[in-house]
């Protein structure tokens, strides 16, 4: 192979002999035969190369230094591609780009080429990705451990204004990052019974026996960190069946049972579950959890023994993370092995794992608390299932202990009750900590989701206020605003964005403002150009750019918005000279392929669209834009092009949110509630800078708990609202089906459904929210004030790097110690 380390001083004359021999050596083509996609393959290979010495390096420098590692549980990791992401990382993007350029290639277009990995949902997963990012260019050794599905989210089609799900095969083309590592393929066994021995010692020896297995193969992606030369590793484990063992069961004429295996093995990472802050309980999502975390957990121990002799000193060199509920089975199996494998005594391995595992709550939604009923979840996981059953024999006598009598309190906090298996419950008693991810959502999880525990445990909880990585939101994202940093505060940002408050000096400099404006302007010109191009819908770059992009949920009320866009519409139709600036709506959002009335707002946006875009009276002061396929890759444009963020979830539902921060970064203003990080960013920028309005998380707690309220009163007293409610159920926006959105209707007056009338408050928020809205409108008049606010919300946005998070999980919870790689030598050339 042609290359050698050829980024550390970027040779361009190698680099592009290296990818004109990739693309020799991999498809016996010359450049110019070779399709986009073969072009990206070739260039990718030529970065791989780079990264792979770097990598090789980087834990040769571990196995040196040993220093603590964290191990990033998580069911997702949402990265996007990988190739400008790497560049940027390897500070080689300007070069690159360049040298692409001298061979006739246009960089975006080898970058377009990339399928983006999708192996997420949305905030839980991009957040790993950005802690994988922080934790890298700051110099810790970390490992992500995941699923290699094979399928991730699906891919959004808009046809006829609904969602069509489409299987997204990311791995078609073969993906160029990643490295199979079959030398440390693990067996996971599922089902069978636990039968007990007494050894030769007398010791109890628990084996499973009569199970199925699977075999869990790891695919390594090299983490890249920022200027650093340091790569860290997301692990992300398939499956394949167990060859011998099918031999076994074809000797005992077993046939059913090694086509059981073989099936197995295919479906367990056959797809990612695509249900946000809903928990659907299905089998085979309890056989991936444990699938993943059975391997990884194996893998860390076996790791760690490599170079140590005592295990009972583990969690000073390991610690795990759990992301969500979805990995708690890391509990019962680091148990499991270290009781079994290891033969520690029930205290002993209790020591060890109860100073390893740390758990991350990312939801107080009701419907999102995983429980697994006690039938299921013991016959998958027989072993499993007794060390749950004496974790929590053990936690119940410690409440009774602590509250004699109290029936209550054990009904409220026991892991195993009424049938279920309460995963919250046993990563809080087993963990040694807890965290929120904002501190109005740590709050509201201390005082009342999990009051009984914090009661109980107050030491364990604690806040971690989420971030992005301001490298690929901000420095890959949007380079004509990174530019400009950089220009007026230098590039420390990059890897320390409290630098960036630096800009404040700016905010009322007229220059700067222009600027600011102009940038804004032509980010705003690139994504009307993809708009055009995949929508077909043409806007205006000079209309406020008013966008709502995130994953579709009730409580995150798209529908509010929509049923906002609608009465605005009525009053410009009601009085055409209106004075109103030229407005357009983008919304993005992928809808669970089940949850009904998420899907129909999808398809009420659309509708309106339709309705709005094509009505030559208003004069185009509306448009309403659905972005198919909404995703990491199109998002950096999104964000870049924003100047209104739509932060409008019912105060209380949304944790934190990390698409608000990214907005921010940006240089869009929020308009939202009190809820999740929204508080934080006022904190920081100013409510004069921001746009709030509606009931805050005390009142919203307060309904909910004494019964509601009534939308009806809101209905008869505003005929505004009853307008737009009526135009749901009259066929306004579907004149063929005039029952279409009878159910989003409903939900909201609840005339039939079993839940709560408007269960979200939208009719409540609805006026203050369009008061909220004339507010953007009169400040978006004043272009200086604008322009002043704008760069304020970036000057303001650096506590929102994750760099700033990871610095506080490791300070607060991992105490991971820091590695700085050896400066290397460059070896003089042969002569
Ligand atoms: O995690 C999100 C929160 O809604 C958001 O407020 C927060 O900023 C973000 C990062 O902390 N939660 C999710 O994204 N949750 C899921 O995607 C999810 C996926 C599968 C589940 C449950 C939740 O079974």
């Amino acid at each position: 192979m042609l290359k050698k380390t050829v980024l550390q001083k970027f040779d361009k004359e190698l680099f592009k002999n290296s990818v004109i021999y990739n693309v020799k050596t991999l498809y016996r083509k010359t450049l110019e035969e070779a399709t986009q996609q073969q072009i990206f393959q070739a260039v990718a290979y030529a970065i791989k190369d780079v990264i792979v010495d770097n990598w090789m390096n980087t834990q040769k420098e571990y196995a040196k230094q040993d220093p603590k590692t964290v191990y990033y549980l998580s069911m997702e990791f949402l990265m996007g591609r990988a190739l400008g992401n790497n560049l940027i990382n390897l500070q080689a993007y300007n070069d690159v780009a360049e040298a692409l350029e001298d061979l006739g290639i246009d960089i975006n277009l080898v970058e377009d080429q990339e399928p983006d990995p999708a192996l997420g949902n949305g905030g839980l997963g991009r957040l790993a990705a950005c802690f994988l990012d922080s934790l890298t260019t700051m110099g810790y050794s970390a490992y992500g451990c995941g699923i290699r599905y094979r399928y991730g989210m699906f891919k959004q089609e808009i046809r006829d204004g609904y969602q069509i799900e489409v299987p997204d095969n990311w791995l078609a083309d073969g993906n160029p990052f990643e490295l199979r590592r079959p030398e440390y393929a693990k067996e996971v066994k599922f089902g069978g019974y636990v039968n007990v021995y007494v050894d030769e010692n007398g010791r109890n020896n628990f084996k499973q026996e009569g199970y199925q297995s699977v075999k869990a193969i790891p695919y390594d992606m090299p983490i890249v960190g920022y200027g650093n030369g340091i790569v860290n590793t997301l692990r992300i484990w398939d499956a394949e069946p167990v060859e011998c063992f099918q031999l076994e069961s074809f000797d005992k004429g077993d046939y059913q049972k090694a086509v059981e295996q073989e099936n197995l093995a295919r479906n367990i990472v056959e797809v990612l579950y695509p249900n946000d802050n809903h928990y659907a309980g299905k089998e085979l999502r309890l056989k991936q959890q444990y699938f993943f975390i059975s391997a990884s957990v194996q893998e860390a121990v076996e790791k760690y023994m490599r170079k140590h002799d005592d295990i009972r000193k583990f969690h000073e060199k390991v610690t795990f993370q759990l992301n969500d509920t979805h990995p708690t089975v890391a509990i019962a199996e680091l148990m499991r092995i270290l009781m079994d494998d290891y033969y520690l005594t029930w205290d002993e391995a209790w020591a060890v794992t109860t100073k390893t595992c740390a758990y991350t709550n990312h939801t107080i939604m009701a419907e999102a608390l995983e429980k697994w009923p006690i039938e299921l979840f013991s016959r998958l996981l027989p072993r499993i299932y007794q060390i749950v059953e004496e974790i929590n024999r053990r936690f119940i006598a410690q409440v009774s202990q602590q509250y004699p009598g109290d029936q209550n309190k054990i009904a409220k906090m026991a892991i195993i009750y009424d049938g279920q298996v309460k995963m919250a419950h046993l990563a809080i008693v087993s963990g040694y900590s807890v965290n929120g991810v904002a501190r109005l959502h740590t709050e509201i999880l201390e005082k009342q989701e999990l009051r009984d525990f914090y009661e109980m445990m107050p030491e364990k909880f604690n806040n971690k206020t989420n971030g992005i990585t301001q490298r690929r939101f901000l420095l890959h994202g949007n380079p004509l605003l990174a530019q400009w940093v950089t220009d007026h505060v230098g590039n420390d940002w990059i890897t320390d964005l409290s630098k960036i408050s630096g800009l404040k000096i700016y905010a009322e400099d007229e220059k700067a403002q222009q600027e600011f404006m102009n940038i804004k302007y032509q980010n705003k010109v690139r994504l009307a150009r993809y708009i055009l191009e995949h929508n077909g819908v043409e806007v205006d770059p000079r209309s406020i750019f008013d966008v709502q992009v995130k994953r579709l949920h009730e409580y995150k009320r798209q529908l509010l918005n929509i049923l906002h866009i609608m009465y605005l519409y009525n009053e410009l139709k009601n009085n055409l000279q209106l004075e109103f600036y030229p407005r357009t709506f983008i919304f993005g959002a992928k809808a669970a392929a089940g949850y009904r009335n998420a899907k129909l707002t999808i398809k009420l946006i659309n509708a309106v669209a339709d309705v709005v875009n094509n009505d030559p009276s208003i004069g185009g002061k509306i448009k309403v834009v659905f972005i198919e396929d909404y995703k990491v890759s199109n998002a950096e444009w999104i964000f870049a092009a924003a100047d209104v963020s739509e932060q409008i979830s019912t105060a209380s539902k949304e944790a934190s949110g990390t698409g608000n921060m990214k907005f921010m970064l940006n240089g869009a203003l929020t308009l939202g509630t009190m809820d999740g990080a929204n508080v934080e960013i006022v904190e920081e920028v100013g409510m004069e800078n921001t746009f709030i309005f509606g009931l805050s998380s005390d009142e919203v707690i307060r309904f909910e708990n004494y019964g509601g309220y009534n939308p009806m009163d809101i209905f008869n007293n505003d005929p505004d609202i009853r307008r737009v409610l009526m135009q749901l159920i009259n066929g306004t926006f579907a004149p063929y089906d005039t029952e279409l959105f009878r159910p989003l209707y409903n939900s909201l007056l609840n005339t039939q459904s079993t839940s709560k009338a408007d269960m979200y408050f939208i009719l409540k928020d609805f006026k203050p929210y369009a008061e909220a809205q004339r507010r953007v409108e009169a400040a978006y008049r004043d272009e200086a004030n604008w322009a002043k606010s704008a760069i304020l919300n970036v000057a303001c946005s650096g506590k929102f790097s994750s760099d700033r998070t990871i610095q506080e999980y490791v300070d607060d919870i991992w105490h991971l110690d820091k590695v700085v790689l050896p400066k290397r030598v460059e070896k003089p050339k042969a002569k």
